[in-house]
């Protein structure tokens, strides 16, 4: 169905291209504009997230790594990526219906990785399917994932690894697990931009997810 059709006044390209060209201006004033405009309109406010703030702030960050776009820039992005999060979580939240307690996932960005706005999105829409989750923030060393993890009697253990450099952490959460004897305990969950199905299947990892409505399906999928 085209947006006319629905009776949208704001079509969702335009919603689209605001939420990139605030990325790349790193203008929060554009962002939360184009974020209320589109739930307004009626769009559903994770795939605006995914489609429009995501894309863009990948651009940003091919431009960073090609040397167009510095640092203070990246960060003024990421800083206005974090509040639309903001209020795609909220909006997500309010609109949930309580669903049924399925089990509790223990979440964090590995050590050494500040990168946890992808992480806030997969808690954020994890929890409307009735997952607990307890998320224990970014730069958490494997010791205290694995601790708090018996700590909660979590299911599901998840880690996001944003650089080639960190995803190792992800390796050595499965190891720390095998040698404490808490491999059966936990079912293991990995993501990150360098993360792969490959890279799950060669750590020991239960599942990988791409984004974060798969991370929602393969987490169900590692409760039942
Ligand atoms: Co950085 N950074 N950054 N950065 N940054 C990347 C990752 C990079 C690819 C940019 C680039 O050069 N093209 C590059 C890594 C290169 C590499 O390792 N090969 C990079 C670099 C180099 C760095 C620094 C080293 C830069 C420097 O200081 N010189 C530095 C490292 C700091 C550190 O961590 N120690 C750094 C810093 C930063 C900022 C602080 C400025 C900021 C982070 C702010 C924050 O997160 N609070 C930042 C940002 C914003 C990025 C990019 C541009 C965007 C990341 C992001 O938020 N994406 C990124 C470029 C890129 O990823 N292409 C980049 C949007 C988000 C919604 O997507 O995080 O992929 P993503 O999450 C998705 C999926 O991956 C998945 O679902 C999410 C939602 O759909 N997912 C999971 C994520 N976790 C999951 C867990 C799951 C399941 C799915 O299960 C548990």
């Amino acid at each position: 169905m085209t947006d006319e059709k629905k009776g949208n006044v704001v079509s969702r390209e335009e919603i689209i291209r605001d939420a990139i060209e605030s990325m790349h201006k790193g203008n929060e004033k554009l962002a939360l504009e184009t974020i209320e405009r589109a739930l307004a309109e009626g769009y559903d406010p994770v795939e605006i997230l995914s489609d429009g703030f995501s894309a863009g702030i990948r651009e940003v960050g091919d431009l960073f790594s090609r040397g167009s776009v510095f640092l203070p820039q990246l960060m003024m992005t990421a800083d206005v990526m974090q509040k639309v999060s903001a209020r795609v979580d909220e909006a997500v939240a309010s609109g949930g219906q309580a669903a049924e307690k399925k089990g509790i996932m223990v979440l964090a960005t590995v050590e050494g990785d500040v990168h946890d706005i992808g992480k806030g999105i997969v808690a954020s829409l994890v929890k409307t399917q009735g997952i607990e989750v307890i998320d224990l923030g970014r730069d958490v060393p494997v010791a205290t994932i694995v601790e708090k993890a018996q700590q909660y009697k979590a299911d599901i253990i998840g880690t996001s690894a944003l650089l080639t450099t960190t995803m190792n952490e992800q390796k050595k959460l499965e190891e720390l697990l095998k040698s404490q004897g808490l491999r059966e305990r936990f079912k293991t969950m990995i993501g990150g931009a360098p993360a792969t199905q490959r890279w799950a299947d060669r750590i020991g990892a239960d599942a990988y997810a791409e984004d974060a409505g798969e991370a929602v399906t393969k987490a169900l999928a590692l409760l039942s």
